[in-house]
């Protein structure tokens, strides 16, 4: 095929060519715009004669290979992102100037950035983890930054622990081990000398640690801002993310296993869903609390970070939601260049006091300089704003735009009158002036010292499953803690948390178990608990159907469809990749071959009718070990006909069918019959989808 000739370049044509290289058109060059005539030889002097140095294109072919690396980020490394909008509901131009937040009828762009924080790059996407969930709004006023966390608390509340807390969590520096884990003495160490952290540690060790998809994760500001109106007027605000389809997670186990299976599990998973037009969806929400309301709280300090202010004593109201709707066209060009900054506010947005958040305004201005090689990273098109620029900075490495005329400085009086100084009406940002005094001191206030009650409040909300989960995980990572005392000084921690908690602890890892030690105050804040979470949807859902020759062709086509029309993804596994013969000798396509995957990686099961298929099922290994993990796992598992003999041979008991010959018990369901799943039968199977997973299952009868 000839290569389309590319059109004159004019001024704006080569600026776009700088901007975005289209691969499909056009002739390959070099990047001085050099039409290259091979590029799979080098130049040699004869066929089998030494390369030659002055072969330009491999030298720069290969010198910009040398290059392609940049610094990681230092925290959040591994990260996964996607182009949306974001619609406000109803005008908040009573609480804010940000323009973005008045009309219901503007879509702002924005680009989110989902991430984990301990691992590098290449890292899995499963590991026991912070989430990081940082969105950037492209407003008609500049670019705002929220850049959130899934976890509504930080382990520490001044920024100048943060360089301490990293260390501690990241690989031990003697030997850089281990990977993405914060299951090791040092992270240990810190966090038993550092009783700050105990509330956002009970939240590392429940499910929150484990998003099952970025789709079904919360999102939090963290710190308290500020909210600023036309009139100057304040008020402190929370942010919250919350996700349409639930908030729902993996459990350890599968967490682990999916870390070697697909190392790319969350990424794959958001990709895969905008890609098939399942958008994710998430709803904004704020936490008001009027200026004058700063210490109407006996317990909390708004400026504190690690405290939530439970939503049961200030509501959120939800203002507006943002859909995630297109996958980024290259990953290293948007999601590794996006440089957030919590210091991008727009005009109605400001900070307060909150010395965590103080330091980050230091720190993600200082970490691109490094990371993006220069001042100029605002200019790579990802981080520019859709607000026009306009000032006097200039030079530096990689500028982009080339100023025009002498005046360079501001006043000036030559090369015309720009830019100019906005006028109060014409939407400058003016800082929200908060009367400042006090002594120079390094002091944290009295305020911020209670480090145990919400992590009891956390606890003490939690279902049994949850606590469970919680105990599980701490005896996981405390177990793994070579150095004794940092185990038995935790649980003394625990013990303040709550006691029963400290001594299931300590009964797993070799700790005596502590005497009480004061009084849980016994409050609950219900919106914590993952058991209290949307369960309508099974949107998004991977379902696996276990096939071989023989199966019942309407068993699985039936079940399919109606699970399919609702959003899931349906697979057919059979013991090899092709086709399968059903009973009635139509050949159906495998989707893929069970021995590629793993039941980790789906959310529910389903064993086909068909006697022959379930006899071939059942002497198959693979088949076997996938039913019984899903059944440990807690997913729900459906079962039409003579699948049931492949259910049992995983060792497991199935309800029994009722006169009208379904059985369902703990997310499993059971048609005796062959044929089709009953009406009533896919009802009850998509209701146990949705609620996502089974605990009151009897797990233990199913080794890990
Ligand atoms: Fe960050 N953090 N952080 N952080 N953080 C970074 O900025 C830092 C904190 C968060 O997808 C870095 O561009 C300090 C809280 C997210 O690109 C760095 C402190 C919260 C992301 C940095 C904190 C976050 C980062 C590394 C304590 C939740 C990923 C690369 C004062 C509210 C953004 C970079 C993305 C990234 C510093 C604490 C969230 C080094 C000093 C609290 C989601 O600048």
């Amino acid at each position: 095929m000839t290569p389309r000739p590319q059109s004159e370049p004019t001024a704006k044509s080569r600026q776009l060519a700088a901007a975005e290289v289209d691969p499909l058109t056009g002739y390959l060059t070099t990047d001085q715009g050099i039409r290259v005539s091979d590029t799979d030889n080098s130049l040699r002097a004869g066929a089998r004669g030494p390369s030659l140095l002055e072969d330009f294109h491999l030298r720069e072919k290969i010198m910009r290979f040398d290059h392609e690396r940049i610094p990681e980020r230092v925290v959040h490394a591994r990260g996964s992102g996607a182009h949306g909008y974001f619609q406000v509901y109803e005008s908040l131009a009573d609480r804010t100037a940000a323009t973005f937040l008045h009309d219901p009828s503007v879509r702002t762009p924005v680009f989110v950035r989902f991430s984990t924080v301990q691992g590098s790059r290449g890292s899995a996407d499963t590991p026991r983890d912070v989430r990081g969930f940082a969105t950037k709004f492209y407003t008609e006023q500049g670019n705002f930054d929220l850049v959130g966390n899934n976890m509504p608390v930080f382990f520490i509340q001044d920024g100048i622990k943060f360089p301490d807390l990293v260390h501690a969590l990241k690989p031990e520096p003697q030997h850089e081990m281990p990977q993405a884990a914060s299951a090791h003495d040092t992270f240990w160490d810190f966090v038993s000398l550092q009783p700050e952290t105990m509330h956002h540690v009970i939240w590392l060790m429940s499910d929150r640690a484990l998003p099952r998809s970025f789709r079904t994760m919360q999102g939090f500001g963290v710190h308290t801002f500020r909210l600023v109106d036309a009139s100057g007027r304040s008020t402190f605000v929370k942010f919250h993310w919350t996700p349409v389809l639930g908030t729902h997670s993996l459990v350890w186990d599968e967490a682990q296993k999916i870390a070697g299976k697909d190392p790319d599990f969350n990424r794959r998973d958001l990709w895969e869903a905008i890609d098939a037009g399942h958008f994710p969806e998430y709803e904004l929400g704020m936490q008001f609390i009027p200026e004058d309301q700063e210490f109407g709280f006996d317990d909390i300090d708004l400026l504190d970070a690690t405290k939530i202010i439970p939503e049961e004593v200030v509501p959120v109201t939800p203002v507006g939601r943002m859909v995630l709707d297109r996958n980024p066209e290259n990953f290293f060009a948007e999601t590794e260049q996006v440089a957030f900054c919590i210091g991008n506010v727009v005009p109605g947005i400001d900070f307060t006091n909150d010395p965590l958040l103080q330091a980050r305004l230091f720190s993600y201005l200082d970490t691109q300089l490094t990371r993006l090689g220069g001042p100029n990273f605002a200019q790579i098109p990802i981080n520019q704003p859709v607000a026009p620029v306009a000032n006097h900075q200039q030079d530096g490495f990689h500028q982009q735009t080339i100023r025009r005329g002498p005046a360079n400085y501001h006043p000036h009086s030559i090369g015309g009158d720009g830019p100019v100084i906005a006028g109060p009406d014409e939407q400058p940002y003016v800082t929200y002036p908060e009367s400042v005094d006090g002594p120079k001191e390094r002091r944290r206030s009295a305020t911020f010292a209670d480090h145990y009650s919400q992590a009891t409040l956390f606890w003490n909300s939690m279902s049994d499953w949850e606590r469970q989960h919680i105990v599980a995980a701490y005896r996981f990572e405390l177990g793994k803690v070579t150095r004794l005392p940092i185990r038995a000084l935790m649980v003394t921690h625990l013990n303040r948390i709550d006691h029963q908690l400290a001594t299931a602890v300590a009964a797993g890892i070799g700790v005596p178990a502590p005497e009480p030690e004061g009084e849980n105050h016994g409050r609950r804040s219900p919106a914590l608990s993952q058991a209290d979470t949307a369960r309508e949807t099974i949107l998004g859902r991977k379902i696996a159907v276990l096939v071989t020759d023989g199966v019942d062709r309407e068993s699985v086509t039936v079940l399919e469809q109606a699970l399919t029309q609702l959003g899931a993804t349906v697979e057919l596994l059979a013991p090899v990749d092709g086709n399968v013969t059903t009973a009635d000798g139509v050949d159906l396509p495998v989707t893929r071959a069970i021995t590629t995957v793993a039941s980790v990686l789906y959310d529910a099961v389903v064993l086909p009718a068909g006697e022959d298929a379930a006899l071939a099922l059942t002497g198959d290994g693979y088949a076997v070990h996938f039913v019984a993990e899903a059944y440990k796992h807690a997913k729900p598992i459906g079962v039409l006909g003579g699948g049931l003999a492949v259910f049992n041979q995983a060792g497991l008991t199935a309800p029994v069918p009722d006169r009208s010959g379904v059985g369902r018990a703990a997310g499993v369901i059971v048609q005796s019959a062959t044929g089709p799943a009953s009406d009533d039968f896919v009802a009850a199977f998509v209701e146990d989808i949705a609620h996502h997973r089974h605990f009151d299952r009897p797990l233990d009868v199913v080794p890990a």
